[in-house]
């Protein structure tokens, strides 16, 4: 019996009662996505007392609650997690095994939830995880997006875009909330009307507007009772047909309302790090917020008298300048709806919101033109006007005219509102996601905030959810390390050091080698389905798996292939380990030279793996569809984690920790996270190489580097570098890589080679080497890989969650209790 008295008997009933009632049939005529479905709702039927009963706690008690903005929730699959969360998982296998049906095949039934593009969505999903498992009370807030992240396709090793329909079939976990609907207004122009006793009101008119409608969905604490909400808001329209403008022969105003709700929240923007002043998208970020904003607000004043003690109850966290209007909506409510002069509703305000930082691309930070802005979101407009009128007022008083620093920090300039500015200036908490991160963000990008305000600012490095990405994703690792040292690392990963006690231990290396084995027999097998190709899981598993963004490098990734290739093609009887070198990314669809290195690693497979005289010494593979779920299995298959980016632009990166969790050793530079899993690991047990962040801005700095000296003096970097437009890898178009070459070369408007890429080639090419080196001693490696495993505790969202939770939101555990 387990701890929800869930019963094999009563689970089976609910099972063939849903295959019934939803689609008349019995089991053995259902197809799998309808047993899918029927499994999920029998779960789900679990998770609604606990629900209910987490909101009724809190409510009680009064909780301080997080309300965690996010314009992306990369939430993947959700029945195998609640399953696991509930722990229940063993019983529902064993229901379905009786049933003849195989687990894995339904769960690989439902849609990934793909409202996001990568590492920051993927840790607003790992946050949610880790507060409901700590107890701690939680909403996330977000868009119910029609269609996600697309799908992607390579078709002739192109990488073409399919929509993602993960609604088709419904979703079993969603419940709709049409009783918390609120009214979002845009566009239409501010009147001020002057009242007798001598206040002023603002009142909106001659707008549009829209309904927005909640859709909750569970987020499962682990083997506890929680169950927090992710609140993903939908649009509507308030009244869906205009029946007058109808009759007046207005055919297009009469379906206005209905276009605008569909248009908002119909698509995911599909951009990661980079901005894209669409006038759409801003729509998108104020419809959530003021959905989200009123609702709490309304909630607030159900159960309080004063809305000055809203900071003592509600933190709403700005994850990325994306949700930032968070702040003027609430001084809008504060003051429009509830009363407040500015003083009081700016105190609130700056008390309740609190912003992290997740990067330090120029291109991603977001500045709306004004125009747009005003026009859209008048009254809004109006406010953020007043607000960097009192911080230019403030900046002044302290600067005196030194008129250059106030234009670089004031929050509206050349024609713009810098986005992270108003973050910043109206949250009371400011942090980085990594601590070089952070540092950088104080001495380098916001180095006059950080003077102004050196108290807001304060570091918290990312994590990852243990439950998803080892419970989940490597069940054979995870039953192992329970076996050694128990299983309380589910909910405190630092239990993992206890590994350590047999990285020496011979027969413990074999078990743990043994595992990474099956797993890479477990991915060469999903390789072989989906690609069509056979990799030999005894070759070194060499994989870099993220967004493609020229930072990240993938292009120096699989120049290192074509270098190797021409050392082998040179000298086949070379001595080296055979390696699979997995690639899995995608890339933003208006990102053309992002688009062609896909197309130029797959140029590049197609090549190496049909040439028999190298004898499978390196095979390529470009896995298709890169997700969350695939993930799971990819990361559990790893030897090698390719983490390269140039130092000083990956703001953290979690995937580098999802690969040491599982027992990967990092290939990676001094850069975000990277440098604090070495830290914890050890730095014998990595493989670090090239410019320090330092070295990379001195060099920028400078503007004396050019490739050209590179190109012209280093053979290797010529060759491969040559190969780019000497039809070598594109017979059919030797010119089709030109792009990339001159990237390298020659920029182009941009600094050539401005991702350093020539400049630490020489150094990857020997950090590669000693890659191989390392794998010939297989029992060193061993060690090498589980000291990775046994120092990942750190990278456990659950701790970065408890230090969000007392250092920045002050919220208190609060348990459920499902006897009373
Ligand atoms: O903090 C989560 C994640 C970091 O791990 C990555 O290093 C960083 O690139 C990513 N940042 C973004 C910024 N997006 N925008 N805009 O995705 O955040």
């Amino acid at each position: 019996m387990n701890r929800l008295n869930v019963n094999k008997t009563v689970f089976k009933e609910a099972i063939f009662e849903n295959i019934k009632n939803q689609f008349r049939k019995t089991i053995d005529q259902a197809s799998n996505q309808e047993i899918f479905q029927a499994v999920a709702y029998a779960v789900r039927d679990i998770i609604i007392d606990q629900w209910i009963e987490t909101h009724k706690t809190y409510e009680q008690v009064d909780a301080k609650t997080v309300y965690y903005l996010s314009m992306e929730f990369l939430m993947g699959r959700a029945l195998g997690n609640n399953m696991i969360n509930l722990c229940v998982n063993e019983i529902v296998k064993e229901v379905l095994d009786e049933l003849g049906v195989d687990l894995n095949v339904i769960e690989d039934e439902e849609p990934d939830a793909g409202l996001g593009n990568g590492g920051l969505g993927r840790l607003a999903a790992c946050f949610l995880d880790s507060l409901a498992t700590l107890e701690y009370p939680a909403y996330g807030c977000g868009i119910r997006y029609r269609y996600g992240i697309f799908e992607q396709r390579i078709i002739d090793g192109y990488q073409v875009e399919k929509p993602d329909e993960w609604l088709k079939n419904g979703n079993p976990f969603e419940v709709r909330r049409p009783e918390y609907a609120v009214e979002v207004k845009f566009g239409g122009n501010v009147r001020v009307e002057r009242r007798d006793d001598g206040t002023e009101h603002y009142i909106h008119e001659n707008y549009q507007s829209v309904n927005a409608i909640p859709y909750d969905l569970p987020i499962v604490g682990y083997n506890n009772n929680t169950v927090n909400t992710l609140r993903l808001w939908d649009a509507e329209a308030i009244q869906s047909f205009d029946l007058e403008s109808f009759d007046r022969g207005d055919y297009h105003k009469a379906v206005e309302q209905q276009n605008l709700a569909k248009s908002i929240v119909e698509v995911l923007y599909p951009n990661d790090n980079h901005y894209q002043g669409k006038e759409l998208r801003l729509k998108q970020q104020y419809f959530f917020i003021s959905g989200t904003i009123q609702q709490v607000i309304r909630k607030f004043k159900q159960k309080h008298n004063d809305i000055r003690e809203l900071p003592d109850k509600v933190t709403f966290h700005i994850n990325d300048t994306h949700p930032s209007l968070a702040i003027p909506e609430l001084m809008r409510v504060l003051m429009d709806d509830e009363g407040l002069a500015w003083g009081e509703a700016w105190a609130i305000c700056s008390r309740t919101c609190a912003y992290t930082n997740h990067t330090i691309m120029s291109e991603a930070l977001e500045k709306w033109p004004i125009e747009l802005f005003s026009r859209l979101l008048p009254r809004i407009y109006q406010i953020v006007e007043e607000i960097n009128r009192r911080f230019v007022v403030s900046l002044v008083d302290k600067y005196g005219q030194d008129n250059e620093r106030i234009r670089r920090m004031a929050i509206i300039a050349n024609g713009q509102i810098r986005m992270a500015w108003m973050a910043i200036v109206g949250s009371f908490s400011v942090n980085g996601v990594a601590r070089l991160h952070t540092e950088i963000l104080k001495n380098e990008e916001l180095k006059e905030f950080y003077e102004l305000y050196p108290n807001k600012f304060n570091n918290k490095t990312n994590g990852i959810t243990q439950r998803r990405f080892l419970l989940h994703g490597n069940p054979k690792l995870a039953e192992w390390i329970t076996r050694k040292i128990g299983d309380e690392w589910t909910t405190d990963l630092t239990h993992l050091k206890h590994l350590e006690a047999f990285v020496d231990d011979e027969k413990a290396q074999k078990e743990f080698m043994h595992i990474k084995y099956e797993n890479k027999v477990r991915l060469a097998e999903y390789v072989k389905k989906h690609n069509g190709i056979e990799i030999d899981p005894r070759s070194i598993f060499d994989i870099q798996v993220k967004r493609l963004h020229e930072y990240k490098r993938q292009l120096m990734d699989i120049l290192h292939v074509m270098h190797l290739y021409n050392e082998l093609r040179e000298n086949p009887d070379r001595n080296m380990i055979p390696r699979t070198f997995v690639f899995g990314a995608k890339a933003a669809p208006g990102y053309e030279r992002a688009k062609l290195i896909i197309k130029l690693i797959n140029n590049v497979a197609n090549v190496i793996n049909h040439d028999i005289n190298i004898h499978n010494k390196i095979k390529v593979v470009f896995i298709e569809n890169y997700r969350v779920s695939n993930a799971e299995i990819i990361f559990a298959a790893a030897d090698v984690s390719e983490q390269i980016s140039t130092a000083s632009k990956e703001a953290s990166g979690t995937g580098n920790m999802k690969f040491m969790l599982n027992g990967a050793v990092t290939l990676g530079t001094m850069d975000g996270a990277n440098i604090e899993i070495v830290e914890e690991a050890g730095k014998e047990n990595a493989f670090i190489f090239g410019m320090t962040s330092d070295e990379v801005i001195q060099l920028q700095h400078e503007r004396t580097y050019d490739p050209w000296d590179l190109y012209n003096t280093n053979q290797a970097i010529r060759k491969v570098v040559t190969q780019l437009i000497n039809g070598f890898y594109a017979p059919e178009n030797p010119d089709l890589f030109r792009m990339i070459y001159d990237s390298l070369l020659n920029g182009g408007g941009e600094p050539a080679d401005q991702y350093f890429i020539l400049k630490d080639f020489e150094a990857y090419i020997e950090a590669q080497k000693s890659v191989d080196i390392a794998y010939r001693n297989q029992g060193k490696w061993a060690k090498m890989v589980m000291m990775n495993t046994a120092n990942a505790g750190k990278f456990s969202s659950d701790r970065t969650i408890e230090e969000y939770a007392t250092e920045i939101w002050h919220l208190k555990k609060t348990s459920v209790d499902l006897t009373k």
